[in-house]
């Protein structure tokens, strides 16, 4: 028999793919540990001047901040005043073989913003829009607790889609999923035998 994909890769919607358990958390954690040693993660002030109950920090070339005067992408942690830690080679080399897997070859991420989920915290319907070229994918790692995902179309009253997202699950965006709404509902109660009650997920982009 032929398939169009395999079983462990899953089409969302047109432009998205799931990678089901295509990240190893043993692999990343440590290295995630250790920037958080170098940028810790902080609660950052969106412009409309809510504070994020997810905890942030980057790694690369240039890192996703925000504060009362808007998003954008820093080469300096303004927390700290220093470049953000260097991108893990492990992390370079898993974005490129999950975007080359989705059909994006050569995709060289020079930003990996790393979001925290305690239980409750959320993310707000929302594009990432401050990357200055869409015809990039971003590849997306979870890890770490599940997460009810919820991605719509291009405009926010677009009706929604509700997948959950598991430790080592890697998704990449682009084509026409590359501007869609999307957003994490409250993270439940759980608790993750590598991560405890929390959920990690790394995003990378290139953001120039
Ligand atoms: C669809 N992060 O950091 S990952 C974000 O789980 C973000 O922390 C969520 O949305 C998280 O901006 C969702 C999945 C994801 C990431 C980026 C996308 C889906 C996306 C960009 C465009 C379309
Ligand atoms: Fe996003």
């Amino acid at each position: 028999m032929t398939r169009l994909f395999e079983d462990s890769e899953i089409p969302l919607a047109p432009g998205a793919v799931v990678l089901r358990e295509f990240a190893s958390g043993e692999e990343l954690l440590p290295l995630i540990e250790a920037i958080a040693v170098a940028a810790p993660f902080r609660h950052l002030v969106t412009p409309g001047g809510h504070t994020m109950s997810v905890a942030m920090t980057n790694c690369g070339r240039l890192g996703w901040t925000s504060d009362r005067k808007g998003y954008r992408y820093s080469p300096l942690d303004p927390e700290t005043g220093l470049a953000w830690p260097a991108m893990p080679e492990a992390f370079t080399r898993l974005a490129r073989e999950a975007a080359e897997r989705a059909g994006f070859p050569g995709f060289a991420p020079e930003a990996c913003l790393i979001n925290r989920y305690a239980i409750g915290a959320k993310l707000t319907l929302h594009q990432d829009r401050d990357e200055n070229n869409y015809d990039h994918p971003i590849v997306s790692v979870s890890l770490g607790v599940p997460a009810v995902f919820q991605f719509g179309g291009t405009k926010r009253t677009d009706p929604l889609k509700r997948v959950t997202l598991y430790h080592g699950d890697v998704v990449v965006w682009g084509g026409e999923a590359r501007l869609a709404y999307h957003g994490i509902q409250p993270l439940k109660e759980a608790t993750h035998p590598l991560t405890g009650a929390c959920r990690l997920n790394l995003t990378f982009r290139k953001a120039g």
